[in-house]
């Protein structure tokens, strides 16, 4: 592929993290528990058997991760706020030092002059509410709905932008279908009823947020895919179209189209979700902005063994395939399909197992990776997709979920031992392309 074409003036640029990821200060100045936090207790559950109590120290550090942001030159930082930090147990009282928090951090980004983009949920839900039943419950749908009033309502003059929720896909499937995320529940048609919830609760914290008198730019940020069948065979092709309706427009169709799509609903048969009356018409409000979070294709393989992707590119760390041109067939089917707001692509990026060397950390993969989705975002937004902005996962290395610690996404390398931030050659790269893009 070429070298990146020159993006509008206006584009964001930006890097992202999410709040377990990074904050640490688990119990600090309030807070309450969440879903992580007791999954984490399970050592079982976390490959290297670490939990978020510390993580990057971020909570406490928050000044040096901002003129870290700064010194990239980026536009804008998306960052998430931990439910349990704001409302210990996702209802009732409001703590008001982790709103002290999140104030001091969107005031020291605005001083730098970086815009705050908000997701509200990146998959700590307090466990207050999991002791309610969790997301299982509909309850928690209208919990989350004040939730984001309540944030809107005191940031929302302050922010650029304010994402319901992260990837709810893996909030159902990762943590109620497989149990490989918190609340570790492995229950098929539970996965199915809890995406209808969190559908709910955005349409529903849509409605609240309007409500609010909220200046922010206002939408969802979805995790997608494409999906490729291995081979041409009919077997391939109808399980590449199952997937696509199961994953992609299982969230899409609701917000865009105010229903489910036909195939998914009538293979998932018994475990389709209970959806009351007037759900539709709360779920499709309309959205300012759609994040994307691309990291890899779907390849749908129905024979036994299935097929592996053939990874021409190679695979990162997290054994992902890297395919790049996944996106702008992504990008161009999604807006082929859907009368589509604005994207921001609020994830991109890549593990790579990265070391300090000399103080250095020679991370060349991850700029041809960085580089290489450029290339192929250029290549939908000449295709006439409306992107406006793209956030590189991650700031820093963090706790990766299930895998722990063991994979580093980040372009500042953390050393956990002793928190020290060295800024890997990504970093220096990205800050470099940036200020790039500014001088054409
Ligand atoms: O680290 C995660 C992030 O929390 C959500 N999107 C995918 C990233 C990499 O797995």
């Amino acid at each position: 592929m070429n070298q990146a074409k020159q993006f509008p003036a206006d584009f964001t640029w930006g890097v992202a993290t999410s709040a377990f990821q990074i904050e640490g200060a688990s119990a600090d100045d309030g807070k309450g528990p969440s879903i992580w936090d007791t999954f984490c207790a399970n050592p079982l559950n976390i490959k290297d058997h670490s939990d978020g109590t510390v993580a990057c120290d971020h909570y406490h550090r928050y000044r040096e991760d901002v003129a870290l942001i700064a010194s990239l030159g980026v536009d804008a930082y998306r960052f998430s706020m931990a439910w349990s930090r704001v409302q210990p147990a996702g209802k009732g009282a409001w703590n008001e030092k982790g709103f002290d928090f999140y104030d001091r951090l969107i005031d020291t980004l605005a001083a730098k002059g970086v815009a705050s983009h908000v997701t509200l949920y990146h998959w700590d839900l307090p466990q207050g509410l999991q002791d309610d039943g969790g997301w299982l419950n509909r309850d928690t749908a209208a919990r989350f709905g004040e939730y984001a009033h309540e944030v809107a309502r005191r940031f929302g003059d302050r922010l650029d932008a304010i994402a319901t929720h992260n990837e709810p896909w893996c909030t159902a499937n990762l943590g109620y279908g497989n149990a490989q995320f918190a609340p570790g529940v492995a229950d098929a048609k539970q996965a199915v009823q809890v995406s209808h919830h969190l559908l709910l609760s955005h349409g529903l914290a849509m409605q609240a947020m309007r409500a609010a008198n909220n200046k922010a730019q206002l939408g969802i940020v979805l995790n997608q895919w494409t999906a490729d069948p291995a081979t041409d065979s009919e077997a391939d092709r109808a399980m590449a179209e199952l997937e696509w309706a199961k994953s992609v427009q299982w969230f899409m169709d609701p917000i865009f189209k105010g229903r489910y799509p036909e195939l998914a609903v009538r293979a998932h048969g018994a475990n389709a979700p209970v959806v009351h009356d007037n759900d539709f018409k709360i779920i499709q409000q309309p959205i300012d902005f759609l994040g994307c979070n691309y990291y890899f294709r779907s390849y749908c393989s129905a024979e036994d063994p299935p097929r592996t992707p053939p990874g021409k590119l190679g695979f990162t760390d997290m054994g992902w395939e890297i395919y790049p041109q996944g996106l702008p067939e992504l990008l161009v089917k999604l807006n082929a399909e859907y009368a589509l707001p604005p994207i921001y692509i609020t994830e991109n990026g890549m593990a790579n197992p990265d070391s300090v060397t000399g103080g250095a950390v020679h991370d060349q993969a991850r700029i041809d990776f960085v580089k290489m989705h450029l290339d192929a975002l250029a290549v939908a937004m000449d295709q006439g997709v409306d992107v406006r902005g793209y956030f590189l996962w991650s700031l820093l290395d963090n706790f990766e979920w299930n895998s722990g610690y063991a994979k580093r996404f980040g372009i500042v390398h953390v050393d956990y031992a002793t928190q020290k931030r060295t800024p890997k050659d990504s970093a220096h790269w990205y800050r470099e392309f940036v200020a790039a893009q500014r001088r054409r």
